[in-house]
């Protein structure tokens, strides 16, 4: 396959680190090289806390092994910057994309400028709202709002259903943000005695998380039974802000989040955590596994959405699979 390589020239917040040891794909005059691996154009969300860290690791090095030559975008929090990265690498003709979307919505356009040029786009980790569904080939990530259901499940039984409730919510529009916060209110719904008393973004950060739960702490001081973090880098956040307010988190405070990262199995052993749902970043070799398939036109039974498996943990039982933790 051919492959055209246009500089970047003046996009700035595209990184572009190719993966490739053996040999570049792409020489000056714009030919590919003879041992040209196919290359992957990866625009990723950010940087925004331990879970995203360890989905850029997998991405990369399941590129690597794979054979693929990976380049990588870091969108930065911005969806402008995620669509100028995709643009400019249907502009560079890979071979295919991977797109990790910040928010749900605003993709149709750019995701047309793809298809326009036969690119197939694989949807990783957080999902698209798109009006034509051919659009992309297939996404691949976690049951986010499955997430939502076992945290609020989990809740029930621990508290015997009463309790109420602070929300740290993930990033505003983002797909996870909303499946979490609709799981979770469903199985609540309107009988249970969990009532939530607040709810507001922490933008999956743990300084944001920190702030905003200082704010409810001043608000509602006492008052707060629980809190529910859409992922544990909030939750950690929370906790801080929870020992500052002289109040023991674990035990005084119930605190309930989602990823399940090592930190929140170290604040489950110290206590401070007691509960987390796991969603496993580690999607790079799933992801790979997908593109061999596209790329060889092998996608006959390719289901539109491929979604990896959950657990619960507890911080009774933290100490025994610490250390069998991958991220
Ligand atoms: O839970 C959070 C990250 O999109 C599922 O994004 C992912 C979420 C994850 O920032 O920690």
């Amino acid at each position: 396959m051919t492959r055209q390589w246009l500089a970047v020239g003046s996009m700035i917040m595209l990184s572009i680190i190719g993966c490739s040891s053996k040999s570049d794909s792409s020489s000056a005059d714009g030919s590919s090289g003879e041992n040209d691996k196919p290359v992957i154009g990866f625009v990723q969300t950010g940087s925004e806390g331990d879970w995203r860290k360890a989905h850029t690791v997998s991405v990369r090095e399941a590129a690597e092994a794979a054979g693929y030559e990976l380049r990588f975008a870091d969108g930065q929090a911005k969806q402008e910057n995620q669509i100028k990265a995709l643009s400019s690498f249907v502009a560079q003709g890979v071979d295919g994309i991977i797109l990790a979307p910040l928010v749900e919505t605003g993709w149709d356009n750019v995701l047309e400028k793809a298809k326009k040029r036969n690119i197939p786009v694989l949807i990783l980790d957080r999902q698209v709202d798109v009006k034509d569904d051919s659009l992309f080939v297939t996404y691949i990530g976690a049951d986010t709002y499955n997430e939502g259901r076992l945290a609020a499940e989990w809740l029930i039984e621990k508290t015997g259903g009463k309790a109420k409730v602070v929300e740290l919510q993930g990033t505003p529009g983002a797909s996870p943000t909303i499946n979490r916060y609709n799981g979770f209110r469903d199985v609540i719904g309107e009988e249970s005695g969990i009532e939530i008393i607040a709810s507001q973004s922490g933008d999956f950060r743990r300084s944001k998380g920190k702030e905003v739960m200082e704010a409810f702490l001043k608000k509602h001081g006492d008052e707060i039974d629980v809190v529910y973090a859409h992922n544990d880098d909030m939750a950690i956040g929370a906790i801080q802000a929870i020992e500052d307010a002289g109040k023991k988190p674990g035990d005084d405070i119930i605190l309930v989040s989602i990823d399940g990262v090592r930190a929140a199995f170290e604040a489950m052993v110290e206590g401070k955590l007691n509960c987390t749902v796991e969603c496993n970043p580690l999607q790079g070799p799933m992801a790979f596994e997908a593109m061999d398939k596209i790329l060889s036109g092998d996608i006959g039974d390719m289901p539109k959405k491929q979604m990896i498996k959950d657990e619960v943990y507890e911080r009774e039982n933290a100490k025994e699979v610490i250390d069998s933790r991958k991220y």
